[in-house]
């Protein structure tokens, strides 16, 4: 069969001569031949599968640059890109589905009635942070107060892990103060690009810090809302009615490996690259998840460094968590429950018990 011209080549891929010559410029998808006199655009039938997956990815809002990407891998390869894509895609959504059904309620006029009737919810809280039984140096940092709760986690090693979580904290720390419902999320982004900003100042000062990052996991209050910044592999669970929810999503290989179905968690906790993180706060570019939830007297939030969970099951946590009552009391527990499973890692603790005051 011989070259196609633009438009039979258009009408066999369903993209238009225009979308063809913008792939074209893009180098997306190059014509088989141009003639050199007119500047007619020449395809191969052979270049209909191309064709059809940039339109394909085009269909599901995929960027021209990850598209480029994505068609000069193989297959299985390309069929990852896509799933991480659309995770990425799925939880932009989420966040913005809460903040949706936030301004929803809060233009219906449900807010300014609930902030008199949530006036009274507060949290109690405990933090504590230990060095476990193998790490010279504590590089997880940790803050809470009456409206921010925080964990990070740093990672760089050569005192750099410390100094990122710290940097971390330091730029949520002046958010822990009475801020009004709508903007916590914006705050909470905002200060995560502080804290990225940060730690991009601290390594062109020092370069020998080059490749430190922090996980960072932190909520903030306001009247009856509660907003959550995430990313990387610390964690938030919820205790709810006596049930354990795990709220964030660990942002590691492990994880997407888990979520694409090719490993099992089982294999997962003993993946030889368990504990690979695909987002922190490293200086470059930080995307973190946000999400907004109502609080309910009654619930307590547990956020922890990767030393606890990695080391103390879940049911466990939800046992201490479920029977313990004093806050300091149970991040005391949980740090001595990781510590008696060999201490491998730093671990953190924040408990907060959403209470009517
Ligand atoms: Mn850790």
């Amino acid at each position: 069969m011989g070259l196609l011209t633009i438009g039979s080549f258009a009408k066999a891929s369903r993209l238009s001569p225009k979308a063809l010559r913008l792939y074209d410029e893009l180098g997306l998808l190059r014509p088989a031949h141009v003639d050199p006199v007119s500047g007619y655009r020449f395809y191969d039938p052979g270049q209909l599968e191309r064709a059809l997956l940039v339109a394909w990815l085009r269909r599901i809002g995929m960027p021209l640059a990850r598209i480029r990407m994505v068609c000069e891998l193989p297959a299985p390869a390309a069929a990852g890109e896509v799933s991480a894509y659309w995770s990425g895609v799925e939880s932009a959504t989420a966040a913005r589905r809460d903040l949706a059904a936030f301004l929803i309620d809060y233009l219906s006029g449900k807010d300014a009635a609930m902030l008199d009737a949530h006036k009274t919810l507060g949290i109690r809280y405990a933090v504590r942070s230990d060095i476990g039984l193998h790490r010279e140096l504590n590089e997880d940092s940790a803050y809470a107060g009456a409206r921010l709760l925080a964990v990070a986690d740093g990672l760089g090693g050569h005192a750099g892990g410390e100094v990122a979580s710290a940097a971390a904290i330091e730029a949520l720390r002046p958010l822990d103060a009475e801020l009004p419902a709508g903007e916590l999320l914006n705050a909470l982004e905002h200060a995560v690009h502080q804290a990225n900003d940060s730690l991009q100042q601290i390594v062109q000062t020092d370069p020998s810090l080059k490749g430190l990052g922090t996980t960072l996991t932190a909520m903030l209050w306001s009247g009856s809302q509660l907003a959550l910044v995430h990313i990387g592999d610390s964690r938030a669970y919820l205790l709810r009615d006596g049930e354990l929810f795990q709220i964030t999503h660990d942002h590691t290989l492990v994880q997407t490996l888990v979520d694409e179905g090719r490993i099992t968690l089982e294999e997962a906790a003993s993946h030889p690259q368990r504990s690979l993180l695909l987002r922190a706060i490293d200086g470059k570019q930080s995307a973190p998840d946000l999400q907004l939830h109502d609080a309910k007297a009654g619930d307590r939030y547990l956020l922890c460094s990767d030393g606890l969970y990695t080391v103390v099951s879940a049911d466990r946590l939800r046992q201490v968590l479920s029977t313990v009552a004093d806050p300091d009391d149970v991040v005391r527990q949980l740090i001595d429950l990781a510590n008696q499973g060999g201490g491998p890692d730093n671990i953190t603790c924040v408990v907060a018990d959403v209470v009517e005051l």
